[in-house]
């Protein structure tokens, strides 16, 4: 449908040299509708890649045989010389699979498991849709991290928190007598992605969720999920045992606490037998927690995995944001957490945000990353667009988290230890944009950032530009040119909305609450860290906010050789000057501007480029449906017309506390 809700799933015919493989004369040539051979048992997981197979080739190929040309196996059913196929996969974590075109012209995509058959099948029709489909075949793909899952911050009520594309997808009042089949296109979406478990409530808890009939639901919803190889997780409130089990203590280490978490587990896992376990927000944002009763989240975290035991895992949060008059706020997550490394239980993951603040348009990595080596930690970044303009404004994510994926955190045996590397043993979390529109994520383009969190948990060493350029061959148009410029605006994109809401490292700038649009001025809030002019410091004086030794120092909490790049604002990397230091205006940038023409410039910057995004699409008009096209032409304008506010309303405020004249050539605000 042209309304976006297919997804990525559109399997729009192929044209042109693709459709050689309908060619006789060509080996793989055929019967595509018909043609998949299983070597496996069935189950409901190789019924559903059968049946994904059959619809993807039949809207792919127009061509009709019965010959078969896919062979699905089991590599446990593979003999002879087809034995050798399996070479690559013995061992490999639950998922893996390979796609080899075999010396008879017919593909295989073979597995240790089903669940594995079901994602090579999407693998094999995503390849057939976006690179050459007539090269012989041979990938290996194997997933880089085993927990691959998004965090629904979905209350009961459908309120979404931090949503914006309607209300929560999970109908918790219909369940569980009744499934939405939506939910069944929901599990298919994020299998093809390999997405395998999600956490299906706010991790601002609700203690309903604990519940018997809420338990019921929840069972309804993993059964349906199972076959897609997704588990479900639950958010909990750490204070459930006093809400719901009726205790006056919800202290970690009183015997009676630990005995109503087992016996919930064990609730719950007669229920749901794959349970995936629980995700926990405690001590942060008025979330209670272990320290309510003087204990560690060490304490905490081990008290609810001794309850799971080895049938899941408790996922603990790093996002611990309390009032704090004196520290720098960034500083928060480290000084509690890196004292307990190495005193997590073996299920418990430490799920810790890209950065040290809160999703801004860019932060450097979080320091934790790296420093707690004998901790599983998994990474967290939000799909859903916060501080980026929602889901109004275009900003594709993939180039901020493969810029965090990649960075070097300075630890490790040679000094090089990437993010990535830090989260083997855990995985990645993404705060999901996922609501009840038709289109899922509130607008085309956000899709993409569901389909590249999970392409990017699946292999972090995929380049954001390939993970767009597939995602908008399937989405829109496998046409060369329209692919060129839809994956440069999508590489752009995110820059734009850093240039034109927090330039050269300034962060926290947006309006409170809702946090859309500018507010920099912002500085009578209760406490001092939620207002903007706390992060940018501006007056007469400068501008930035001085995290080296002489500050905070929240740049000691890097590796040495980390915080060294980061410590001379002459030759640091720009895209952090103002998160790390505190700058005269007339300070010199390495584009020989001073640090308030830099500024100027760089909101100018950000401005200019949605008006080329904005002539960019106009020039994709041909490719693309009339509905797509117009519904983001529209949100184009708008994002242009606010990042013009964003750029006249920070620039004015910035030009107040300097006392500078707007720098020749920049457009002074209306
Ligand atoms: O980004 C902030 C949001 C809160 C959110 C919190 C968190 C779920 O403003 O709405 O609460 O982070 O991550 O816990």
């Amino acid at each position: 449908a042209e309304d976006g809700y297919d997804l990525w799933l559109r399997y729009q015919p192929l044209s042109g040299a693709s459709q050689s493989l309908c060619d006789p004369a060509v080996d793989l040539s055929g019967p595509v509708a018909q043609g998949v051979q299983l070597q496996a048992q069935r189950s409901a997981t190789v019924d559903i890649a059968v049946a994904e197979l059959h619809r993807g080739l039949a809207s792919l190929f127009r061509c009709e045989s019965q010959k078969p040309t896919i062979l699905l196996a089991r590599t446990d059913q593979l003999s002879g010389k087809e034995a050798q196929f399996s070479e690559g996969l013995r061992g490999q974590m639950a998922g893996s699979y390979r796609l080899a075109t075999m010396a008879d012209g017919r593909i295989l995509i073979a597995a240790n498991d089903d669940i594995g058959l079901l994602y090579g099948s999407f693998g094999l029709l995503r390849h057939l849709q976006t690179d050459s489909a007539n090269q012989k075949l041979d990938q290996l793909a194997i997933p880089a991290l085993p927990l691959r899952l998004l965090n629904h911050w979905d209350n009961p009520d459908r309120g979404v928190e931090r949503g914006y594309s309607g209300e929560s997808i999970f109908d918790w009042w219909h369940l569980p007598d009744h499934l939405d089949p939506r939910m069944i296109d929901y599990a298919r979406a994020n299998a093809s992605i390999g997405i395998n478990g999600t956490v299906v409530n706010n991790v601002n808890a609700s203690p309903i969720m604990l519940t018997p009939r809420y338990i019921a639901k929840l069972q309804r919803l993993a059964d349906a999920f199972r076959p897609y190889g997704i588990r479900v997780y639950l958010s909990v409130r750490f204070s459930s045992p006093r809400e719901l089990g009726g205790l006056d203590s919800a202290d970690p280490l009183d015997p009676k606490v630990a005995a109503w978490w087992k016996s919930k587990a064990d609730e719950i896992y007669a229920a749901i037998p794959d349970f995936g376990g629980f995700l926990v927000k405690a001590n942060s944002e008025g979330q209670p927690g272990p320290q309510d009763y003087g204990r560690t989240h060490a304490d905490g975290a081990n008290m609810l995995a001794t309850a799971i035991g080895d049938r899941g895992t408790v996922i603990w949060r790093a996002f611990v944001y309390q009032s704090s008059a004196e520290t720098d706020r960034v500083k928060l997550a480290y000084e509690e957490f890196k004292p307990l490394d190495g005193k997590f239980a073996d299920n418990v993951i430490l799920q810790v945000k890209n950065g040290p603040l809160d999703f801004q348009p860019r932060e450097p990595f979080h320091p934790l990353f790296g420093a707690m080596p004998h901790t599983r930690m998994m990474l967290e970044v939000q799909q859903t667009k916060e501080y980026l303009g929602f889901a109004t404004h275009l900003a594709y994510l993939g180039t901020m988290w493969t810029e965090v994926l990649d960075a070097n955190t300075g630890h490790g045996k040679n000094g090089h230890l990437t993010v990535a590397d830090t989260i083997v043993s855990g995985g990645m979390a993404g705060v999901s944009n996922i609501g009840s529109d038709r289109n899922w994520s509130g607008s085309h383009f956000d899709q993409a950032n569901w389909y590249a969190f999970g392409r990017l948990a699946w292999d972090t060493s995929l380049s954001a530009d390939a993970i767009a350029r597939e995602w908008a061959a399937q989405t829109f148009s496998r046409n060369p040119q329209f692919l060129n410029v839809t994956v440069k605006m999508m590489h752009d994109s995110r820059q734009a909305v850093v240039d034109y809401m927090t330039p050269l490292g300034l962060a926290h700038q947006m309006a409170t609450g809702h946090h859309y649009g500018p507010g920099p001025w912002v500085n009578d809030l209760e406490r001092p860290e939620w207002n903007p002019a706390y992060y940018n410091r501006a007056d007469k004086s400068g501008i930035g906010f001085d995290r080296t030794k002489n500050g905070s120092d929240a740049l000691g909490q890097y590796a040495p050789s980390v915080a060294s790049g980061w410590s001379d604002p002459h030759t640091m990397d720009e895209d952090y000057l103002l998160w790390f230091q505190h700058l005269p205006w007339n300070f010199r940038t390495q584009s020989g501007r001073t640090v308030w023409e830099e500024l100027v410039a760089r909101y100018d910057r950000g401005v200019a480029k949605t008006h080329e995004m904005q002539r960019e699409w106009a020039a994709l008009a041909p490719y693309v449906d009339a509905q797509r096209y117009q519904d983001v032409a529209d949100d184009l304008k708008v994002q242009a017309r606010e990042a013009q506010w964003w750029r006249d309303a920070s620039v004015s405020y910035f030009a107040s506390r300097c006392e500078c004249d707007l720098p020749a050539g920049a457009t002074a605000p209306p």
